[in-house]
Formats: structure tokens, sequence, C-alpha cells
């Protein structure tokens, strides 16, 4: 079952049209880029809200960037593996990822991928569900579920991540 975190954190209800920015905004390809549009479609697809990509990440929402070790807020990266990423509750709008990783894109949810592989999608898909308000879920197929095995790749809601950010927005 899905969960929300501690007080139930949630972006305001006048603050439905979130925007996004990579910071530093030169450094991603616009394949990587196209694959967190993606990322958010899935969510805007079953919730009241809107993801727009801005270049001012001053203003923006949500700020995603890439991180190596220590970067700044307390929370370090560790290299390969371990902790992939991370994305803090509504409304801070923090999403980090571990530059590190060996990050892959693919659309073909056939592609086996290798062991140390991650893909960027089922990352992302997840992270936001964090930086929307999503805690960890119980259930095993669910986006929400606190693990992933390693050469997966996971992108599709369930029913139990549906019903979690619909009970929020
Ligand atoms: N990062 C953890 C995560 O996003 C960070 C974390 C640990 C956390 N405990 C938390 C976040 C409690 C919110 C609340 O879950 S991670 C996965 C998964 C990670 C893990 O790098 O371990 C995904 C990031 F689910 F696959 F294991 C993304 Cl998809
Ligand atoms: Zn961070
Ligand atoms: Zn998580």
């Amino acid at each position: 079952h899905y969960s929300f975190f501690p007080g139930t954190p949630r972006w305001p209800s006048n603050k439905r049209d979130l925007t996004y920015a990579f910071v530093p905004d030169n450094s991603l390809s616009n394949e990587v880029k196209n694959v967190f549009a993606t990322a958010f479609d899935r969510w805007s697809e079953v919730t009241q809200l809107t993801f727009t990509p801005t270049d001012s990440f001053a203003t923006a929402n949500i700020r995603i960037g890439f991180f190596t070790g220590d970067h700044g807020d307390g929370e370090p990266f560790d290299g390969v593996l371990g902790t992939l990423a991370h994305a803090f509750s509504p409304p801070s709008g923090r999403f980090h990822l571990d530059g590190d990783e060996n990050w892959v894109i693919t659309s073909d949810i056939t592609t086996s991928i290798s062991m140390s592989a991650i893909d960027l999608e089922s990352v992302a898909v997840h992270e936001i569900g964090h930086l929307l308000g999503l805690g960890h879920s119980s259930v095993e197929e669910s986006i929400m579920y606190p693990t992933i095995s390693s050469g997966t790749r996971k992108v599709e809601l369930t029913e139990d991540d549906i019903q979690g950010i619909q009970s929020l927005y």
C-alpha cells in the first residue's frame, strides 16, 4: 500500500502547474531531458498536475541535477550503486541523481540491461513520486516500492501508485 511523508506534505492547490529546470542546463543532452519529460508525463496523465521545463532554474519549482560524492546538502552520493538518487518532499523540489551511476536510456522494455546499469527513467518516475509527496509502498510491483532488482526497467504506474497520487491531488 502507498504512503505519504510525515505530515503529508504536498504542492498547494494553487500550485498545480509546476516548472522544472536542469542544473547546470548545458551539460545534458536532449535525449536525457526527454527521459525526464516522459517520466513527468506518466504522473500528469493521472492527476491535474502539469510539468513544464523552464530555463530559469532560479524560479523553477523542481531542480534536477547530476552530482557526485559530497554535493553540499548533507546527503553525499556513494559512487557506483548504493544510493542512486534522492528527491525531497514538497515543496522542496530538489531532485539529485548520482553522476557516478552507469545510467542507461532505453525505451525498449525487452532490452535487458547489465547488472550495474541503472535505467534512468525508472529512477526518475520513482523520484518524481517523492517530489510530489509519495513515500514508499509495500506493493512490490509499484513504482514506489523501495527496491528494484538490478537490470530491471519499471516505469508504468500501478493501481497503487495512481490511488496514492490521486488521494493527494
Ligand atoms: N534513493 C532512495 C529512494 O529514493 C532514497 C531514500 C531512502 C528515501 N529512504 C527514503 C527517499 C525514504 C524517500 C523516503 O528511495 S535510492 C530506488 C528503488 C533509489 C531506489 O537511490 O536508493 C529508486 C532511487 F526503488 F529502485 F530502489 C530510485 Cl527507483
Ligand atoms: Zn543531494
Ligand atoms: Zn524511494
